[in-house]
């Protein structure tokens, strides 16, 4: 028998029980490795709650395992050995004692891939890397399927989920004779209708403590703690997730799209964020609100929306992510080269609609799914915003943002940067959508209805510009023959002054071109 034991490690993220590095845990031999590091909390600068989030998930889980006899090496941001970076926190781990291997449970960014099979490479003792399997479908499953596709799409992915998965099946057919609600799912907030309360986790000792050392260590970072109500550990994920199948859930697909003014969470589940750590399993909560459904608590559409966003994108964005990566970090199929207005940081704009995302993001360090890509991602696309700006937004401002899920969505479906690959057309849109599905326009200063000249809505102004400017480049996407038919159906002189309109926008909005 190898006379030393292994040496684990487990990530910020990755604070499950069953984790594929713990499986086979010797709990007299082992050392578990868990390091808070600088490089982790800045290589963006995440907003304080992500940081408070991870630091006070990461210290819990390590008690959690310190309580069934597992020994931890746990380094705390303060510690003055701490190197900072998770492979010198490695390689120190290995200077300090004898281990007889090293295992790791694969990361869910290509950076840190990266340096990790590097450390492989170069350890002086084997290092195993493990697939994560925590996730629903693997990696070698997702490359099986894409093979030999020139399109993916999203809803033939989720078709075989649900087949492989048995969930919202009857036998071979779909539950309810379709595979995809979503036409039931578009509505406005109606007049009346009152948001539901939501279950926020008071911070515990340990968050409480964790918020301190980030208020201390990271004060020019984005965000406030005040407002912090995320769960830090597995029970309380639980709460949440339970409280939302509960009395949530029915709501969820009927007002899935639906935006209103200083109302944060809608019927949205409020679980990516224990989700991503590794609090809750993405299958399990799956199985559970079809059980909902089966009961007769909640209706189809509201199940089949929620299961479908989850074995659905979820599991699509990470499949696309790594078939794509690195070569899909540099995509930039609309060539926008523009700056990010400095109000994505500050929230200081007249766009009623804009500003209310911003203020709570701030707040929450969460926007809803219709937030993020039809205010926020839609806005950024019809500005031209350079997508490397806009990773780098949603990177900082939300707490549940990783590299894996967040560049599909944004260099993806949310700005088409990507060119095609996890959407198969631009969400563009002008104001007219943000007014259908939201409160926000009534209370803005720009009118909605006026397409151009200071005082109209901003995103009309852009929107075909936007087209027009990017016409080499969209004109043959079958999904915006539309709008294209219209623009063709005007004059040169009209398209010209649709892309000027656009351009004195942009200019005014600070969209200006990248120094
Ligand atoms: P709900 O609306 O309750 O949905 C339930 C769950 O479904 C979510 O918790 C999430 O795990 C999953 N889900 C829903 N939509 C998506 C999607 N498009 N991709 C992946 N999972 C999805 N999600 C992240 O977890 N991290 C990110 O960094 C992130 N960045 C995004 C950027 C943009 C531009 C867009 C358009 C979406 C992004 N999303 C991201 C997806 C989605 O907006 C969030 O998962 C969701 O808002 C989280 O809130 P919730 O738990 O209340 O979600
Ligand atoms: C996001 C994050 C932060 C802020 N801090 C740490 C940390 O100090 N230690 C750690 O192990 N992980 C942290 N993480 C999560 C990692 O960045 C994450 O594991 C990788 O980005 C891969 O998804
Ligand atoms: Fe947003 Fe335009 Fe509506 Fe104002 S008018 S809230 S900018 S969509």
């Amino acid at each position: 028998m190898e006379p030393h034991g292994a040496l684990r490690l487990v990530l910020g993220d990755q604070l499950s029980p069953n984790l594929s590095a713990l499986s086979d845990l010797d709990i007299e031999r082992d050392v578990i490795l868990m390091a808070e590091v600088h490089d982790e909390a800045t290589y963006v600068r995440h907003h304080k709650q992500k940081i408070a989030l991870i630091f006070s998930a990461m210290r819990s889980f390590a008690e959690a395992l310190q309580a069934r006899g597992a020994t931890v090496r746990y380094v705390a941001i303060d510690d003055a050995a701490n190197r900072h970076a998770i492979v010198a926190e490695l390689e120190r781990a290995l200077a300090d004692q004898p281990f007889g291997s090293v295992v790791i449970t694969e990361c869910g960014e290509w950076r840190l891939a990266q340096a990790l099979a590097g450390f492989a490479a170069a350890a002086p003792v084997p290092v195993e890397i493990r697939e994560d399997t925590r996730f629903i479908c693997g990696h070698d499953r997702f490359r099986r399927w894409a093979s030999g596709k020139s399109q993916l799409t999203m809803e033939f992915f989720y078709r075989e989920m649900r087949r492989e998965t048995g969930l919202l099946m009857d036998g071979g057919r779909p539950v309810g004779g379709r595979w995809n609600f979503d036409t039931e799912n578009r509505r406005k907030l109606a007049r009346g209708v009152t948001v539901p309360d939501r279950l926020r986790i008071a911070p515990d000792e340990i968050a409480r403590r964790a918020i301190d050392d980030v208020e201390r260590l990271f004060p020019d970072h984005l965000g406030r703690l005040e407002s912090f109500g995320w769960p830090t550990t597995a029970a309380q994920a639980e709460a949440v997730l339970a409280a939302f199948l509960a009395d949530i859930l029915p709501g969820f697909g009927t007002w899935q799209d639906a935006m209103a003014e200083g109302e944060p969470w809608m019927w949205h589940g409020l679980i990516s964020t224990s989700m991503n750590l590794g609090l809750i399993d993405p299958l399990d909560a799956c199985h559970r609100a079809e059980a909902e459904y089966r009961a007769g608590r909640a209706p189809l559409n509201a199940v089949e929306g929620f299961i479908r966003q989850i074995l659905g994108w979820r599991e699509f964005m990470r499949g696309i992510y790594w078939l794509k990566v690195p070569e899909y970090r540099l995509r930039n199929h609309l060539d926008a080269d523009r700056e990010l207005p400095w109000f994505y940081w500050s929230g200081e704009t007249a766009m009623a609609c804009v500003a209310d995302v911003v203020t709570q993001t701030q707040a929450h360090a969460y926007a809803h799914h219709i937030q993020r890509l039809m205010v926020t991602g839609n806005l950024a696309m019809l500005l031209g915003v350079h997508p490397d700006l806009v990773d780098d937004w949603y990177m900082v401002v939300f707490a549940d943002a990783y590299e894996w899920v967040e560049m599909p969505n944004t260099r993806g479906m949310a700005t088409f940067a990507d060119g095609g690959i996890a959407g198969s057309k631009p969400y563009a849109a002008s104001g007219a959508y943000i007014n259908r599905m939201s409160d926000y326009c009534g209370g803005c200063r720009y009118d909605v209805k006026a397409r151009e000249g200071p005082d109209a809505c901003p995103f009309n102004r852009l929107y075909w510009g936007f087209l027009e400017r990017n016409r080499g480049r969209l004109r043959d996407n079958h999904r915006l023959a539309m709008p294209y038919r219209t623009l063709d159906g005007w004059d040169e002189d009209r398209r010209r002054a649709v892309v000027a309109e656009a351009e004195a926008c942009r200019t005014e909005l600070g969209a200006v071109p990248r120094a």
